[in-house]
Parts: C-alpha cells; sequence; structure tokens
C-alpha cells in the first residue's frame, strides 16, 4: 500500500484533540470511587542507610488515618521482588543478578525518594500531616552515584547479592576480529562519551486508584499506563496475585515516554492497603515525586574506538559499556542491553565488532526504557565516533559516511550482532537530506554567523533503529460491527498521546473503505482485557504490531461478511464483491451493508499475528549557533529525513517525530538528573533546578519523507515513536562539537550548557 492510498483519510488535526485539548479527558487523578481513602508516601531522605526502626505509632494516632504500612507489611505480603526482564545472556554464562526490591523499603533505604512507608488517610492533607509524626531511625552508609566508582574494588556494596555492585556483565562480537582489524587501521578515532540521566517527566504525574473486592478475591486499578498486559505480568510477579484477578481501568493518559511500562512498588502498596482497608485507595504523585522515584533513562558510560583504512573505509568498531541501573533492576531495565546490541554498527557496513557490557547498581532512581531505551545512546555514540574521524581524517562528514553505507542491493542485510535489517534506502535517505539542509551552502552560512560574532557548526546523523517486535506471545486485534454499521476496534496497545484513535481508526476504515467517523478504536477495555493477547505500546511497536493486526482484521471481516452476505444474495462468496462498506454482486442491484448482517447481534473477528523487528532509518542534520561571550548555543535549522516504511497519518508522524526531536534538544543542550556525589542528595529535585525543553529551543523542522516500505509489516509500516529522539541526539551534538573544534576542543559531554560551553572556550582560549 502506497502513503497516497491514504491520503484520503488523512485529516488536518486528531480525532482525539477534541476531547484532550478542551479538558473533556479522564486521566487516573480524575477517578473518584465512593468511599476512597488517600495514600501519601513517606520517602527516603538518604541515599544508603541501614533502617534501624520505623516508628508509627503515633501516626496510627493521627486524625482521620486508617492505616500505616511499612517494609515489614510488604514483605510479610511477599511484595519483595518485581519481575525484571533482563533476560541478556552474560558473559562466560553470567546470570543476571536482580536484587529484591520491597514494595516498602525493609532493612536498608538505597536511593533518596525510596518509599520507607504508606500512610492512609480519610484525606490527603490527614495522611501528609501523619507521615511527618512516623519516625525513622537510620545508619547513615556510604553512597556511591558514580557507576564507574561503584564498579570500583573498594566501592560500597550496595546489595548482599550483588557482589561488585555488578548486576550483568555481558560481550557481544568477536574480539580478535576486532583485534586484527585495529592492528591494520590507518586511523583510529577514540572518544569516551556519557549519555546522561534523565527524568521522563511526562505531563500527566503518575496516579493509580486500587481497590479489591472480597467475594472475587481479586482488584481493580485505575491507573495511566502504556498498556495493561506487561504491567499486568509484572504486577503479577510482583505481588503473587493471579493475572486473572487483576482488573484495569484505563483513559487517557498524559505521555509515558516508556516510564509507564513496569509495574511500581506504589502499585503494589496500594494495592495492600486496598485489602486491608476493604477501600478503594487512591494516590497521585507530586512533580518532584516524580522526578525522584520514577524510573530514570540513558544513564550510559561508553568508550568507543573506530578503525578506518587509507580511504575512511570502516574497518571495525570497539565499544565498553558501562550501563548505570540505579539501586535496583526495573522490570524494564533490559532495553538498553538488547537495544543497543540491536543496531550497533547503525547504518554502516563495519565488518568486527566487540563490545562488553557492565550493567551497574548505584545508590540512585532505578533506570528504565526512555523513548528510544537505548537506541538514541547507540546512535550519539556510532554517529559522535564517526563525525570525530571525519574531523581527524579531515574528511566531509557526509563523504565519510557515503562511503561506508550499506548499499541498497545489500538489503535484507545480516549485521554483525545478528539482526536482519529488512528494507532501506541509505544513499538516497542521505542525498534527500543533504539537498534539503543545502548542505553544499553551508560554508556561506557559517561566514555570515562569523561576521556577526558566532560560531557555527553542522552536525550530521544518519541512523537506524530497531521498532516492531514485543514480549507478548501475539498482537491480536478485535472488530466489531453493529445493526448501526458502527465499528469498534478493540487494541491492548495504549495511545499516551500518540494519535492511535486517529490512525488506527484510519487503517480500518482504509481497509473497509468507510468513513473515519465510523469506526472508534477502544483501547484495554475492561471487558476484553482477559480475552486479547497484545504488546503494549513502547518500543515504537505499536502500529507495525497491532496497527498491521488492524488491517489483518478488517480483511477477515471484510471475508466473514462476504460468507455471511452470499447467503443473504443467494449466490456464491466468490461472486460478492466488497467496497465502501457494501457488499453486491455485479448481477443483482440487491446490496448487503456491514451493519446489515449484525441484525441479530453484533457481528465480530479476531486477528492475530506477531511480527519481527523493523528498521526505520534517518538522516537527520542540525545546525547551531554558538555566542562565544556567553557559551549559549541555539539551533538555526533542522533537517529530518526519515524513512518510516509507509506513513498512515502524515501529522501524527510529523507530530511523533517533533517531540522526539524536543526530547533530545532537551538532553543536549539541559536536561540532567544530578545527584550530590558524596550525600547522593537529588540536586535536581524540581523543576526549579531541573532543565525542561521549551517551545523557543526549537525552530520548525523541516522534513521530508523517503518510505521504503517494511517488508515484515503487511501494511508496509515502520514505527516513529521514537525517531526524533534517536536522530537528534547525534545531530545535535555533532553540531555542537563542529562550532567548537576549530577552537581545539575535541569532546564535551552532554548536557551542553552555557556555563559549560564558555567555560570549554575560555580553557581553549588560555591553551592558545
Ligand atoms: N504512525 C504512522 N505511520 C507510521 C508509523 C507510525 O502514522 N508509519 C503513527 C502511529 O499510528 C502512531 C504514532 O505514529 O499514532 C506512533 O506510532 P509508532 O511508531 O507505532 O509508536 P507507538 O505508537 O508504539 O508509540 C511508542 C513510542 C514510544 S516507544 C515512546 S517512548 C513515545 C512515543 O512513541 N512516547 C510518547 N511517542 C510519544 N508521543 C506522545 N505524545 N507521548 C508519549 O508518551
Amino acid at each position: 500500500m502506497s502513503a497516497k492510498a491514504h491520503k484520503h483519510h488523512d485529516p488536518v488535526g486528531r480525532v482525539e484533540d477534541a476531547r484532550l485539548t478542551t479538558g473533556a479527558g479522564t486521566y487516573a487523578a480524575d477517578w473518584n470511587l465512593p468511599g476512597q481513602l488517600y495514600a501519601h508516601f513517606l520517602r527516603s531522605d538518604r541515599a544508603h542507610a541501614e533502617i534501624v526502626s520505623v516508628d508509627t505509632a503515633a501516626a496510627l494516632k493521627s486524625p482521620g488515618v486508617r492505616a500505616v504500612f511499612t517494609g515489614a507489611d510488604a514483605v510479610r505480603a511477599g511484595h519483595v521482588k518485581p519481575m525484571h526482564t533482563l533476560n541478556f545472556p552474560g558473559k562466560g554464562g553470567m546470570q543476571t543478578r536482580a536484587p529484591e526490591r520491597p514494595a516498602l523499603a525493609h532493612g536498608k533505604t538505597r536511593f533518596v525518594g525510596e518509599a520507607l512507608a504508606m500512610v492512609v488517610a480519610d484525606s490527603l492533607s490527614a495522611a501528609q500531616d501523619a507521615a511527618e509524626l512516623v519516625q525513622v531511625e537510620y545508619r547513615d552508609l556510604p553512597p556511591v552515584i558514580s557507576p564507574e566508582e561503584a564498579l570500583a574494588p573498594d566501592a560500597p556494596r550496595l546489595h548482599d547479592r550483588v557482589p561488585g555492585n555488578l548486576a550483568l556483565e555481558a560481550e557481544v562480537g568477536d574480539a580478535a576480529a576486532v583485534d586484527t582489524a585495529f592492528a591494520r587501521a590507518a586511523h583510529v578515532t577514540q572518544l569516551k562519551v556519557e549519555v546522561t540521566r534523565v527524568a521522563p517527566n511526562p505531563m500527566e504525574p503518575r496516579a493509580y486508584v486500587a481497590s479489591y473486592d472480597a467475594r472475587g478475591d481479586s482488584y481493580t486499578l485505575h491507573v495511566c499506563c502504556q498498556g495493561i498486559t506487561t504491567l499486568r505480568r509484572h504486577l503479577s510477579a510482583y505481588t503473587g496475585v493471579p493475572e486473572e484477578k487483576l482488573h484495569f481501568e484505563v483513559r487517557d493518559v498524559g505521555g509515558g515516554f516508556g516510564q509507564r511500562t513496569p509495574a511500581y512498588p506504589e502499585h503494589c502498596t496500594l494495592m495492600l492497603a486496598a485489602k486491608t482497608t476493604g477501600k478503594p485507595v487512591k494516590w497521585v504523585s507530586t512533580r518532584s515525586e516524580g522526578i525522584a522515584c520514577d524510573t530514570h533513562g540513558r544513564a550510559n558510560i561508553i568508550n568507543g574506538a573506530l578503525a578506518l583504512d587509507e580511504s575512511g573505509k570502516f574497518l571495525a568498531m570497539r565499544l565498553d559499556w558501562v550501563n548505570d541501573m540505579g539501586s535496583y533492576l526495573s522490570p524494564a531495565s533490559m532495553g538498553h542491553i538488547r537495544n543497543t546490541s540491536t543496531c550497533m554498527t547503525g547504518v554502516y557496513r563495519i565488518p568486527a565488532l566487540y563490545a562488553t557490557y557492565r550493567v551497574a547498581l548505584t545508590s540512585t532512581a532505578p533506570v528504565s526504557s526512555y523513548r528510544g531505551a537505548g537506541r538514541p545512546d547507540i546512535a550519539y555514540v556510532v554517529e559522535r565516533l564517526v563525525s570525530q574521524a571525519a574531523a581527524e581524517v579531515k574528511m566531509d562528514a557526509a563523504e565519510l559516511r557515503r562511503r561506508n553505507l550499506i548499499p541498497p542491493g545489500a538489503f535484507p542485510y545480516k549485521t554483525p550482532t545478528g539482526s536482519t535489517y529488512e528494507n532501506a534506502d541509505l544513499p538516497g535517505l542521505l542525498e534527500k537530506a543533504l539537498r534539503l539542509a543545502d548542505w553544499k551552502g553551508y560554508p556561506k552560512r557559517r561566514a555570515q554567523s562569523v561576521k556577526q560574532g558566532r560560531l557555527r557548526g553542522i552536525g550530521i546523523a544518519t541512523v537506524i533503529e530497531n521498532t516492531g517486535a514485543g514480549q507478548a506471545a501475539k498482537d491480536e486485534v478485535e472488530i466489531e460491527v453493529d445493526a448501526t454499521g458502527k465499528v469498534t476496534v478493540y487494541t491492548m496497545s495504549k495511545s499516551q498521546g500518540h494519535g492511535h484513535e486517529t490512525t488506527f481508526a484510519t487503517i480500518v476504515a482504509n481497509a473497509l473503505g468507510l468513513p473515519l467517523e465510523r469506526v472508534t478504536l477502544r483501547q484495554c477495555a475492561p471487558e476484553k482485557q482477559h480475552r486479547l493477547q497484545g504488546n503494549h505500546t513502547g518500543g515504537s511497536r505499536s502500529t507495525v504490531g497491532a496497527g498491521s493486526v488492524c488491517h489483518l482484521a478488517a480483511h477477515k471481516l471484510i471475508e466473514h461478511g462476504r460468507a455471511l452476505a452470499a447467503l443473504a444474495l443467494a449466490v456464491e462468496p466468490s461472486q460478492v464483491e466488497f467496497a465502501r462498506g457494501e457488499f453486491h454482486t455485479r448481477e443483482s442491484k440487491r446490496k448487503v451493508r456491514l451493519g446489515d448482517l449484525a441484525k441479530s447481534g453484533p457481528v465480530s473477528v479476531v486477528a492475530e499475528a506477531k511480527f519481527g523487528s523493523t528498521f526505520p532509518n534517518g538522516c537527520h542534520i542540525a545546525e547551531v549557533e554558538v555566542d562565544p561571550d556567553t557559551g549559549a548555543a541555539s539551533i538555526a535549522s533542522y533537517c529530518a529525513v526519515d524513512d518510516i516504511g509507509t506513513v498512515i497519518n502524515h501529522a501524527v508522524v510529523e507530530g511523533q517525530l517533533h517531540g522526539g526531536v524536543a526530547m533530545g534538544a532537551g538532553q543536549i543542550f539541559g536536561e540532567k538528573v544530578i545527584y550530590d556525589r558524596d550525600t547522593g542528595q537529588l540536586v535536581t529535585g524540581s523543576f526549579m533546578d531541573y532543565f525542561m525543553p521549551r517551545a523557543g529551543l526549537l525552530p520548525a523542522i523541516r522534513g521530508a519523507e523517503h518510505p521504503t516500505p517494511s517488508r515484515v509489516s503487511p501494511l508496509g509500516v515502520k514505527g516513529v515513536g521514537e525517531s526524533g529522539c534517536t536522530g537528534s541526539l547525534p545531530a545535535l551534538g555533532n553540531a555542537v562539537m563542529d562550532a567548537l573544534r576549530p577552537l581545539g576542543i575535541e569532546h564535551l559531554d552532554m548536557p551542553l550548557t552555557p556555563a559549560k560551553v564558555w567555560h570549554a572556550i575560555q580553557d581553549a582560549k588560555n591553551k592558545k
């Protein structure tokens, strides 16, 4: 199917926007159940300490308090071991060392913000007041903040069962082949980079209401999440409650960015409180709790080296990763290794590769998936290495890429780490981006900036990432038609603002030849939760997965309807044609509409499929100006050419890219979670201290599509949800370094704040 085929149903806006932008949405904090109680968490103010005692007597006597829970209660209930899915093969058969994490800290506390106790009361203020009366006696222990220091031989041990604070050591590739290639290289480029720890900060803070039904011994959780299937599996493993006894209500979700996938301790403690008190219990996170306690993202330190021959051809790459996973392994932390190894050689033919990983535990909040979940990290290190190499061998950065791209004839292309890139036109993508960005005209623009006293830099990134493939056994979609001809589509994926109500309905409307407004999407509907399987929304897999199955289900509905229509028209099914929601035959004028089939009850079909990875790719080119007097950098232009296969809705895709690029810009220019190195205190605990990107950071993006249809998805689609982050981190990082390189500055780690850049400029001047 071509992009053109969708044009007909390509609305300017999104069908959900009328609701979401007029305050008519229903978010988790909007839920209120009769007789509900309110929870408030007392959180650790120490990064690493023994918990000598927790005295709740005074809090229990405080007005309105119904119950106070501590780590002892969590341990008694058995809520001690979150499910971890970091199932990556360790070096020499090493198994992941996943420490226990009682839902309320017990025995020790391991990061500032870890929940120690939960007060449940008639009102939120009563719960907050009582929490102040809980007496905690600590015995301080030394924290360790830097992951490299955590792995040092004399580092304080954070978990008895994790010697050396090393949760996993892994290796990928062929060390000997890489050594040989480096030995004969004409040039070797080396770079150590840090992809900083950031806080996801979705617009809607986490919020849950849990209730318990004693008759069925079951729970209902009102949540903001990215889909219930993964969350349910994690929660069941954490609490021991069977999956069939866990029910969810989820409506609108104000952003997720990966952070809302896993089960959190707060889910488990609210379940405990609901069962104990017999009342629904509600908790809404504050923004500060969110920054301190939601899982963080990225947090990787990478030592990279790239070997080139005389002509600039890449011979081999060596990477050494230190992955900071924080104090406990989040259920979804596996993404950091899997996704960085899947596309490790990027868009290039690099014959030899060797990478090592050391996953470190530190006295900080757990790290998990954050838009890209490793994809931007690997793209950043590879693309920084390539641009650095181009500068060192004095070759145009685009030309060095051109010489090393995987040629179109090589697809499907098997990478040294075992991925199969299905389809791409990388040279075409590169040339289109160079034209769009007017690469050739850059020296002129640079001269103009210099005339105005500014430094100017151009940065390019050619990137590829994996999307699709999830952990669910399959994606299932149900389509139901009622007698009025209204079509309802049920998925287990869950939009958090992505526009699935528009795009998935478009896929079905196109297949059925119906106007978009006749099709409604229902996500994670309670009555389907235990009937349909499917992946949660994450890994930019929803359109490849659930979206493709929407298409298959619509065609299944047509085939099912054709048989029923044939009976009604008294002809063979092969004589029945289908168009614009109607079945007809050439011979007769009679028609059977989809709705007619449902006269004696709704008609429905369920389709299913399982997909592997697709590989969207892109070329992003950014230009920045740096004011040498202040160190402030601004983005002068940003161009993005992306191959995401067939596009369902161009406006939605543009929005996805824009959002992703903005997140990348935030990380490059300011975002960073900072803990004090000595005390482990969180220094960036509110928006007063934590940099959030604002609209003014990013100019309008000039974008273009360069689709090669996916061979994995029957719709030809590849994912796009994370592409903006994956392209923008390296493009912007390269642009700033290009501006500073003439001063002799080789590398600066993100965030490239005015202060950091200014100091680097002063140091460079002083050296000269
Ligand atoms: N789309 C399209 N044509 C394509 C591919 C996608 O029209 N060829 C549309 C989709 O139908 C969907 C959107 O673009 O409406 C993103 O689709 P997809 O790439 O399939 O990604 P997912 O829907 O699986 O979303 C997940 C991805 C991830 S992993 C993060 S993190 C992320 C992101 O998307 N978090 C987001 N984008 C986000 N956008 C918003 N507003 N909020 C978040 O939390």
